[in-house]
């Protein structure tokens, strides 16, 4: 298929000291992407998990590579195992790990070796509250965050939790890198707006890569 959102040259946009947005960055690699999610979802498949206190995440999610996320009663952490199926997570696709690699050397973070690739979806209506991504042995590392399909308000704060927050949209192609001192910076998604994306439909994806060691 011809890709009419892939022409745009990427540039960049400052965040916050160590965090940058790297507009577009992703675009060119989007149908592959989200066709290498798809594979992915069939292996692991999106499951909307439980917060420790006990809600259900609007956010579906799975992951890819030696670790992914989890959340249930137990608490939040980083598992080897797909919780599921009790099977590894499917492998890292190694295009999807080495445009991870060049995000963070483009935003300044050279011999980032990402170890796991948490899948987001949501749907219109979900969201992410505000929260710090803290679940990581290696906080030196930076996130990469790659954003797919439909548009969505990114909140990002500062320290703690009452930090004063900037909005920011992230759109199709759209890759946030970012650590040093925001490493633990709080963040959130606002709810998705309905809308139809030519290439995900009413979907918004968003993938992270992390060094969770
Ligand atoms: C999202 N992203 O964009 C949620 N966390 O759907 C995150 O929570 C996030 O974009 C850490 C680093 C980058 C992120
Ligand atoms: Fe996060």
């Amino acid at each position: 298929m011809l890709d009419l959102f892939a022409d745009e040259a990427p540039w960049q946009e400052p965040l916050a000291p160590g965090a940058v947005i790297l507009r577009r960055f992703a675009s060119q690699e989007a149908l592959q992407t989200l066709a290498l999610i798809d594979a992915v979802s069939h292996e692991a498949p999106f499951r909307q998990m439980a917060t420790p206190g006990g809600h259900r995440m609007s956010v579906a999610m799975t992951s890819c590579g030696a670790r992914g996320w989890v959340t249930d009663a137990q608490g939040y952490r980083y598992a080897s195992r797909d919780p599921q199926s009790q099977r590894p997570w499917p492998e890292m696709p190694g295009v999807l790990l080495q445009m991870a690699q060049r995000a963070a050397g483009e935003a300044g973070y050279s011999g980032f070796t990402p170890d796991a690739c948490l899948i987001n979806r949501y749907e219109p209506g979900a969201k992410m509250s505000l929260h710090q991504d803290k679940d990581e042995q290696n906080l030196g590392a930076p996130i990469v965050s790659v954003s797919l399909g439909l548009p969505a308000l990114f909140l990002f704060g500062g320290p703690t939790r009452t930090s004063p927050t900037k909005r920011c949209l992230l759109e199709h192609g759209d890759v946030v890198v970012w650590g040093g001192p925001s490493r633990l910076f709080y963040h959130g998604i606002l709810p998705l707006k309905p809308g139809n994306h030519p290439l995900t439909g009413e979907f918004r994806y968003n993938l992270t890569f992390r060094d969770a060691g």
